[in-house]
């Protein structure tokens, strides 16, 4: 197998760093231009990464892909990724609409495990976007993923994959079945806040 040489790695990495900044640069943009026009923001707070070197060769490995420059720019989507965490559930598809707006960021694949769950409990809408990439060279689009969540999924995904790394092969099948039933009983308590916040908003309407 042919090593990848550091040169066209940092190249690799330099086009990635342009694609994430690029990304937060015009997700600020449509931010800031929607709360300017609904006086509301319906996000929390944003978290951004470029996925570790460690993380790649895990992947590309466990789906059968040798180590190549190639098989990173075209098998991993999530190389340059956004979490976008929101309070309540309608925020999550605020945003989605937000993106389906913009100009420059085209979504092409999109997976709704708000509506479908994961099987481990898991829940997010994630999309898969190009982002275009400006360089010397002429422009390149660049794979990125959006992951966009509410704080209580986010507290749910942060802790299962603390728990799931502490172990080397598979999560013992009872604690698997536990995590789950966290899940759902997030899930239940995310329901109960959205709509007390409803019965809130109401109330303050009744009272103008
Ligand atoms: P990390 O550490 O977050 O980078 P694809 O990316 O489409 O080729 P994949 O991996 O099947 O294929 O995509 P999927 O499952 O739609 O989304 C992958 C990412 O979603 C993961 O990235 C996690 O960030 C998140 N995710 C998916 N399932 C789970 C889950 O059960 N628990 C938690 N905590 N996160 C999950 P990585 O690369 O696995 O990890």
């Amino acid at each position: 197998m042919r090593k990848i040489k550091e040169e066209e790695l940092e190249s690799l990495l330099l086009k990635y760093h342009a694609a994430l900044k690029t990304l937060e640069t015009e997700l600020s943009i449509l931010l800031q231009d929607f709360e300017f026009q609904n006086k509301y923001n319906p996000v929390e707070h944003i978290k951004s990464r470029i996925k570790s070197y460690d993380s790649v060769v895990k992947k590309l490995t466990k789906k059968g892909y040798k180590v190549t420059i190639k098989n990173i720019e075209e098998q991993i989507h999530d190389m340059v990724g956004i979490r976008i965490i929101c309070a309540f559930l309608p925020d999550i598809y605020k945003v989605v609409q937000l993106l389906e707006h913009s100009e420059h960021i085209k979504i092409y694949n999109r997976k709704d495990y708000i509506t479908h769950p994961k099987n481990t409990g898991y829940s997010s809408y994630h999309l898969q976007v190009k982002v275009p990439v400006h360089l010397m060279k002429g422009i390149s689009f660049v794979n990125a993923e959006i992951q966009i969540r509410t704080l209580a999924m986010d507290f749910w995904a942060s802790l299962e994959h603390k728990i799931r790394y502490k172990f080397l092969g598979e999560v013992p099948q009872n604690i698997q079945e536990n995590i789950y039933k966290c899940a759902l009983d997030i899930n239940e308590l995310d329901r109960k806040m959205l709509f007390l916040n409803h019965e809130v908003q109401k109330l303050k309407q009744s009272l103008h």
